[in-house]
């Protein structure tokens, strides 16, 4: 089934945009683009605009990976796209299916020196599933559609177009091709088959299950895969909360005592890269689990490595019928060091010291957010605390930058989470020094009425980066900032609200008041600058 579609650049791309579900547009005004703003005007579809491009991808970012549908950021030629190359960048190491429509110079007179005439297509390339010029208003929906199926075909991620000046303000007509499905792909049951039997014979096997798992809807297959296996689970990036805290499956603090122990790994849904140690697990076997062949890891090598839609795997897994090692007394083992460390960060979260420790600050959160409250973590040492002591019940709940680590993503993240769930509780951890990045984009939520709660852990210093400096070199550069500074001052300056928090018995009735502000709300808080997370590797 087709459709007959006609009118500008602009309208053709909506029609398509449309027709596969995208339903709001993240923009920095520009003129090149302006048929879109025009088509989005006149037919009553969302737009919201930021102060940074990066805002804008960040935004549509958190679109695509919270409800797992195509999110959109429109940028206009030469510098807005290049202002959005870290959003995309992001977008591409989480495997989030972003569009990003570029405005670009005329072609008639490409080489004459236009306006921000630039080739976005050898810089975009390198960090997007697809980039393409397309050069006729005609050929835009087909185009669109094209790169909509790219960004959500496993593994996903995202995907930039950009329009000529004359192709986006030429009227055309095309024919709308019916949105396809995305057919699951059926991964090889000879190696579905081997791995189930290794995770079933094993005597203490784990799973580590990452953002794809939430990604690939493939939450409930996990948990019968869990339970039918008799398997603790661990989860990260947008696989946490996949399991509730309560499930007797359900793991967070004894991740070294499990990895430390387990005699085969089963990690789904995440690469095997620094947060998974490059997947040495020491004696253990692999089993890695991945949403398409490109996913596999080439740097280490598995006992099994299964490759397709997630749901059929892990499915395939819960209906295994062999035979099963009893995990009872290691499942015991696990609880036994779970509860350990949990009474130890119970004791640390209820930290009463002057100045203020991190974890207090999450001790305080845990009883002001609720179950579906959407959090998102944007810093240094204080986001790595938040990691630790905040635990999602619900999947898709929880937003970090993934594996790019890129500072920045604070504001956007928070517009799309709002978009995204306007009557939930959204939340940003924000380190002091993350703040600079984005927080000139509260102007652009105060404006479009899309109220967050904002949580500063202001030690004074690029913490993450100064601790490790000194422990290097003996001394550090470059890692302090204004210590004290009046961040709720700029949010109030902004339109928004909020206040500073120097005692940690203030902190409950600070975030109650945030919560209650319905407007974007700073709180805050004075943290301790010689408070250092611990970790391993420090370099970040
Ligand atoms: C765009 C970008 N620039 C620099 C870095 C390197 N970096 C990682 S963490 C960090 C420090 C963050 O400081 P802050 O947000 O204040 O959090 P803190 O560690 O102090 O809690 C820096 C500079 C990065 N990850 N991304
Ligand atoms: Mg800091």
């Amino acid at each position: 089934m087709t459709e007959r579609v006609e009118g500008h650049g602009g309208a053709l791309a909506l029609a398509a945009l449309r027709a596969y579900g995208v339903r709001e547009m993240f923009t920095l005004s520009g003129g090149h683009v302006f048929p879109l703003y025009d088509a989005a005007h006149t037919t009553g579809f969302p737009l919201y605009d930021v102060r940074h491009e990066q805002s804008a991808v960040f935004a549509a970012e958190a679109v695509a990976k919270l409800q797992r549908r195509p999110g959109l950021a429109v940028l206009t030629a030469g510098p807005g796209v290049t202002n959005g190359v870290s959003g995309l960048t992001s977008a591409f190491f989480n495997a989030s299916p972003v569009l990003v429509l570029g405005g670009r110079a005329p072609q008639f007179r490409w080489g004459s020196g236009s306006l921000q005439e630039m080739d976005h297509l050898p810089l975009v390339a390198p960090v997007t599933k697809h980039a393409e010029t397309v050069f006729t208003a005609d050929d835009i929906p087909r185009a669109v559609c094209a790169a909509l199926t790219t960004a959500l075909t496993p593994h996903r991620g995202p995907v930039f177009l950009d329009f000529p000046l004359e192709a986006i303000f030429s009227v055309g007509d095309a024919d709308l091709p019916a949105p396809t499905p995305v057919a699951p792909v059926e991964p090889d049951p000879d190696e579905v088959t081997k791995a189930a039997r290794l995770i079933a014979a094993a005597a203490r096997p784990v799973i580590i299950a990452g953002s794809d798992v939430y990604a690939g809807d493939a939450v409930a297959a996990l948990r019968e895969a869990a339970e039918a296996l008799q398997v603790p689970v661990f989860t990260n990036g947008m696989g946490r909360g996949a399991l509730p805290p309560q499930h007797p499956l359900a793991f967070a603090k004894a991740r070294r005592v499990a990895l430390g122990d387990a005699d085969v790994v089963v990690v789904v849904g995440t690469p095997l890269d620094f947060r998974l140690s490059f997947g040495d697990f020491g004696d253990a076997a692999v089993v890695h689990v991945v949403d398409a062949p490109t996913q596999r890891a080439g740097h280490v090598q598995p006992a099994a490595s299964p490759a397709g839609d997630l749901r059929l795997i892990l499915s395939a897994f819960a209906d295994h019928t062999g035979d099963r090692a009893e995990h009872a007394d290691w499942i015991e083992r696990l609880r036994t060091a779970e509860d350990a460390a949990r009474a130890r960060d119970a004791a640390e979260m209820a930290a009463d010291t002057d100045p203020i420790r991190p974890a207090r600050v999450y001790g305080e959160l845990r009883r002001a957010l609720a179950p579906d409250a959407i959090t998102i973590g944007d810093g240094g040492d204080f986001v790595s605390y938040a990691g630790r002591y905040l635990e999602p019940s619900q999947p898709g709940t929880w937003l970090d930058p993934g594996p790019y680590g890129c500072l920045g993503t604070g504001m956007g993240y928070a517009m799309g989470a709002r978009v995204s769930h306007p009557d939930r509780q959204v939340c940003v951890l924000m380190g002091d020094g993350a703040a600079g990045f984005s927080l000139m984009d509260v102007e652009s939520l105060v404006r479009q009425r899309l109220p967050v709660v904002i949580v500063v852990g202001n030690n004074g210093i690029w913490g993450l980066e100064k601790h490790p400096m000194r422990a290097m070199y003996g001394y550090d550069v470059a890692a302090d900032l204004q210590p004290e500074l009046r961040y709720d001052k700029v949010v109030e300056a902004l339109g928004g609200a909020g206040e500073t928090v120097a005692k940690a018995a203030d902190l409950g009735p600070a975030l109650g008041r945030a919560f209650d502000a319905g407007v974007p709300y700073l709180v805050n808080v004075l943290t301790d600058p010689a408070d250092a997370y611990p970790r391993s590797s420090n370099l970040a």
